[in-house]
Order: C-alpha cells, then structure tokens, then sequence
C-alpha cells in the first residue's frame, strides 16, 4: 500500500493532478472487513425479488466477477395500499422477520444466499438500523408478514421506553442532536444508546450473518451515533467460512453536509462517497471528463468510499444522470469501474414514470414480480457493463498510467501494463492509436461486450509494439485487459456473423521527416480512417521516427483508399501530394509508404 501510494503520489507530480487513490487492498481491519477480497464490485439489484436475485447471481454475475449484491431490506415491512404500495414501505420495518417481505419468503431468501454462493457472489443486506415505522397514511398493521404494530410499539420486540425521547421531525439539520436525536422523515427513531436495542439489532444482522450474508448498508447511518454503530458492529458475529470468516463488511449511508462529515464514520466501516456522485454525473452530464483522472481532493481516502454514479434516491431526488440518459450514464459506470478509486456499486434499477414513489412492477396485492431484463420495465443496466467488472477485478492493485486525452470530453488511461481503457463522452467517434504497457496480443473489448470461459463476445484488437488503434464510439468506451485476450465474435470483430469477411490487421509504416511538433496521421475513406476527415484521422506513433506506425482493423476483402497527413501544432494540417493511395486487404498486412 506504501509503495501504491508513493507511485500515486509521482504520478499526481507528473500529470498535476490533484490526487490518484487506489483501491482497497484486501486488507481486514479489526472494525470491519475490506469488500471481496479481489472481486469488489457491488450491484444493487434494486427491488428484486429473491429468486431473480439467485438467477442472477448464476446467469450473469458470478459468470462476470461481480463480488457482491446489496439486496433491498428483508424484514417485515409496512404495506401501504392505499398508496399503490410504494417502493419505500421496505424502509419502515415492522419487525424483523423474513418470512414474508414483497420480494420473497424466508425460505427464497435462504437459497438465494445459498446459491449466490455457490456462483461466487456475497449478499450485501441493506440493514434498517435507525429506526421502525412512520405515521404516514397507515401508522398501524398488520405489516408484511401479518404483525400487528403502531407507532413506537412493535409487540414482542420494542416498546416506546426503546425510542428517543425528541418525537417530532428533525427540523433544524445544522443540529447535529437533533439529526441524531429526532425523526427523520417521521420514522420512530430506535434509541441505539440501549443496551436492549443494540442486542436487539445485532440479532438480527447476526441471524442474516448466520444464513451467509457477508455484509451490510447502514441505512441512515448518520442519524445513528457513531458510537451506536460502533456498539452494535462489535456484537456481530464473523461471516461464514465461505467468505474467510472474518469481520462483516460494513458501509454506512453518510450523506455528508455541514453538520456531519462522511468522514466521520470511517472508524465503523467504510461510507458513501456522495461527493464523488456529484462530481462524476456532472462531468459526465457535461462532457468534461478529460481531467478526471485525479479527481478531485475533498473525497474520503479511496480505501474507505463506496461509489456511484447513481442511487435509488438520488435517481429520484438529484437525477444529475441516470438510466434515463442510456449510453452517456453506461459510459459513466464503465469509467468507475476502470477508475481505481473507492469500491464501485453499480445501480441496476426499474422503469417508472409518474410518481417517484411508484414502486417495482407487481401484483395487485403488491408482491413484486420476478425479474425480466427483456421487460423494459427493468432497466439491468448492470448488464451493459458487464464486461467491465472483469477489468476491475484483473487492474486490481495498478495505477493509472500513460494518459491520453482528445477534447475535454475524451480520456483514455492505462492501469499498469494490465489494462487499457479509453472514454468518450462526445457526440462523434474518437480515433487514435493510444501508447500502452500491455504485451502485444488480440483483446477483447470488454466496453463492448463480455468475455466468459473464454469467449469474448465484444469487438478485438490488436496491441503491436506499445500501441493499438481504436475507434471510440460515440457516447462510448474501448477498454482491454490481460485476462480477457482472444479474438470476438462481435461487430467489426472476424467472427462477426453480420460481418462475414471480418477484418484484418492492417499495419501503416510511413516514412515521413517532420519537424519538432508536427505528427503524421493515416486518413481514408473508411470510418475505421476518419472518412476523410482529417479531425477524425488516425494518430501514428513516432517511436521508430522517421517510420511511423499505426495498426487500424479494417474489412477484409474490401478495397480502401488512404493519404498521410502532417498535423501541425497549431492545428492545420498538411496533406502529402498525388492521388489517393489504395489497398484490399486479405489477412493481416503491413503497408510501407513514403511521404509523397
Ligand atoms: C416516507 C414518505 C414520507 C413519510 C415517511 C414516514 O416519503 O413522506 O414522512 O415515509 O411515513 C425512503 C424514502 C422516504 C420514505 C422512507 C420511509 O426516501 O421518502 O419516507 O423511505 O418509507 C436523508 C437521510 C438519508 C436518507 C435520505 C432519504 O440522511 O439517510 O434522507 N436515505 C435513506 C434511504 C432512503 C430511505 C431512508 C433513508 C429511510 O436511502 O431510501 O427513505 O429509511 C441532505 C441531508 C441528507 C438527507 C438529504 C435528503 O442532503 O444532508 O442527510 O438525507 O438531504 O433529505
């Protein structure tokens, strides 16, 4: 860790970037565990129904790496029919059994930790700590799985001598006693300074520790003195043997404001990052991403955040950039899974429009229904990038090094020589051959597609001699790594069955003397070249000056037309004399021009 943080800190000297923080290392603290060992990368299957969770975890997420789910609340709920059983009953608990929640009975819960391990993937519950019910339209049960209950009186488990004393909302939040002592949004609020109550917490967590689950979201945590957290972790039990038996991981909900610091809470778990939130919608809202390697220096230390582009409330109540915003939102996911900083959640959310209190497709009696990513009703945005929690996993312990940026919206960054990744938050295609530290091979593009036992079923391309063409798509992202190597069957990739002839390597070798500033770049008729436009031409590297070289995919069996052009540091561009020059490929090849 010493030596990854002064390689960080070189790294900040050269580029100037404010500051490069590295991932968890693994490493288990006596408070709490570090996420997954190497697998961090959490996705909240929000609303799920226990058994789509399981299916889950066996089609899609342990085939891909993911470490673990955070799944929505399980324990006994208001239901709230009179308000089209919205999707936040599951945040007023009535008592803490599993028998019957919206998403499943006890019994589905239990084989869906059960199979989710056997695919490799931790459960994550979303815990409910801070408090029980409110006194919104129906303040008294039955709750979910039948218990009767009012406001400050949960028979058999609290009573009103279990909740603070401030019962009225917090109204002033500059005040941290009130936003600790009274209610937040009316929810009866659990005085976790009792010994009862923090027993009482911590049997339930240690019945779901029991069962396999692996770690915890505080929710709310803020609102639960530090000390109360910490009283209450120090009474859980080790997780399952399965996941190495040591601390639960636990990360707190901090929405961090004026009066309470995300920073605060490190000492009980790791926290959200809500700056980080902010900080990346926006840039990839606005499409000026170019400087955000470094990120900026108000964040929690790396090792501590958790983060996201989106959550299920900030898609609601801040929607900077959600699903809603399709490619530009992936792009912004696929970039905190490439970005070495914090441990990424990913937000894998329903379709609603209307309400935002409108719950998760369901039956009339408000039970939600399985999952089916072919329904657009459910967004499994998780899904399109699937291939990049691969990266994650195979980067894990590099920096980021050789950087490349186009415009303000285009970044591309190498983790060590163990991956490369290139972003494009722009409207048009960004071609260039970027320098890299990978061994010269065949990639799969895992931006593009996934790669599973082998099969890569995304695009490829070929690193030779420290560079590799791409052509970043629009609102898009390139991104390779040493464990996924081998050609792909998808588009422009040989195998392409849309695409029969494939393509072919095609090497350009230019002799061309510049001067001090001027590059050379390749530009033809097809859009793998720029389609004749010289801002769209491909970059050749000087390496080997006065050869420069590129490698571009290109159609096999299809003739192209090209020239070389000299690009001047102020931007106008040169092109060499005489007609265009052409070729059809039929296997990889190498061109050797001279400058005309
Ligand atoms: C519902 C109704 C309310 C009603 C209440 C009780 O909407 O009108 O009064 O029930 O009957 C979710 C929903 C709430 C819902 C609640 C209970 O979002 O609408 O209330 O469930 O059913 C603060 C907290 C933070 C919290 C956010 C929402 O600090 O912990 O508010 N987030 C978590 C969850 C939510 C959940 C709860 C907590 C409650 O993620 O989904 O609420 O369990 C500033 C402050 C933040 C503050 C933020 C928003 O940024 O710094 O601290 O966050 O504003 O107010």
């Amino acid at each position: 860790m010493t030596i990854r943080r002064s390689m960080a800190a070189a790294l900040a000297a050269v580029f100037g970037f404010a500051l490069l923080l590295v991932p968890p290392s693994g490493a288990v603290s006596p408070a709490h565990a570090a996420p997954g060992g190497d697998k961090e990368v959490v996705v909240h299957l929000f609303q799920w129904r226990w058994e789509s969770v399981a299916a889950e975890c066996e089609s899609t997420l342990g085939p891909n790496g993911f470490g673990a789910v955070q799944v929505s609340p399980p324990q006994e709920h208001v239901v709230l029919q009179g308000e089209g059983y919205p999707w936040w009953q599951d945040y007023q608990p009535v008592s803490y059994s599993l028998d019957d929640t919206r998403r499943g009975t006890r019994a589905d819960f239990v084989d869906m930790v059960d199979r989710c391990e056997d695919a490799g993937v931790r459960i994550y519950v979303d815990a409910v700590l801070n408090h029980m019910t409110g006194s919104g339209s129906v303040d008294s049960g039955p709750g979910s799985a039948g218990s009767d209950y009012t406001k400050y009186d949960y028979p058999g488990i609290y009573q009103s001598r279990d909740f603070h004393d401030c019962r009225r909302d917090i109204s002033d939040w500059n005040d941290k006693w009130e936003v600790q002592n009274c209610e937040l949004v009316g929810l009866s609020d659990l005085d976790t300074s009792s010994e009862y109550v923090r027993d009482r917490l911590a049997g339930y967590l240690n019945e779901l520790i029991g069962i396999g689950v692996a770690g915890f979201r505080y929710d709310a945590a803020k609102h639960v003195p530090l000390a109360d957290v910490q009283a209450i972790n120090s009474r859980l039990d080790d997780v399952d043997a399965a996941w190495g038996g040591g601390r639960p991981y636990v990360f707190q909900e901090v929405i961090g404001d004026q009066t309470i610091a995300p920073g605060e809470y490190v000492p009980a778990g790791d926290v959200t990052e809500f700056q980080y939130h902010r900080d990346i919608s926006n840039a990839f809202k606005n499409g000026d991403i170019a400087h955000l390697t470094g990120l900026g220096g108000n964040l929690v230390d790396g090792e501590q955040a958790v983060v996201f582009v989106a959550n299920h409330d900030t898609q609601r109540s801040h929607p900077t950039l959600t699903h809603t915003d399709g490619d530009r939102y992936d792009l912004a996911q696929a970039f905190m899974l490439a970005h070495p900083y914090g441990t990424p959640k990913i937000m894998s959310s329903y379709a609603w429009s209307g309400s935002n209190d409108t719950g998760p497709p369901m039956g009339s009696d408000g039970e939600t229904r399985a999952t089916d990513c072919a329904d657009a009703r459910w967004v499994c945005e998780h899904r399109e990038v699937a291939g990049m929690v691969g990266f994650r996993n195979a980067v894990d312990g590099t920096s980021i090094g050789d950087v490349a940026t186009g415009s303000s919206g285009q970044l591309a960054f190498a983790r060590g020589d163990r991956g490369h990744a290139a972003f494009n938050a722009t409207g048009g295609a960004w071609s260039r051959t970027f320098d890299t530290d990978l061994p010269d091979g065949t990639y799969c593009d895992v931006a593009n597609g996934t790669f599973v036992d082998g099969e890569c079923d995304g695009p490829s391309y070929t690193v030779s001699g420290g560079s590799f063409s791409a052509q970043v798509p629009a609102d898009g992202a390139v991104a390779l790594h040493v464990a996924a190597q081998g050609e792909g069957t998808g588009p422009g990739g040989p195998g392409d069955p849309d695409e029969p002839g494939g393509t072919a390597a095609v090497g350009f070798h230019a002799n061309v003397t510049t001067w001090y500033g001027q590059n050379v770049l390749v530009v033809g008729d097809l859009p793998q070249l720029g389609s004749w436009n010289p801002d769209d031409a491909v970059a050749m590297s000087s390496a080997d000056y006065p050869i420069w070289k590129t490698t571009v995919d290109l159609p096999l069996d299809q003739r192209f037309e090209y020239k070389f052009i000299k690009r001047n540091p102020d931007g106008t561009v040169e092109w060499e004399s005489g007609g265009n020059r052409s070729y059809t490929p039929s296997g990889p090849v190498t061109l050797n021009d001279d400058w005309r």
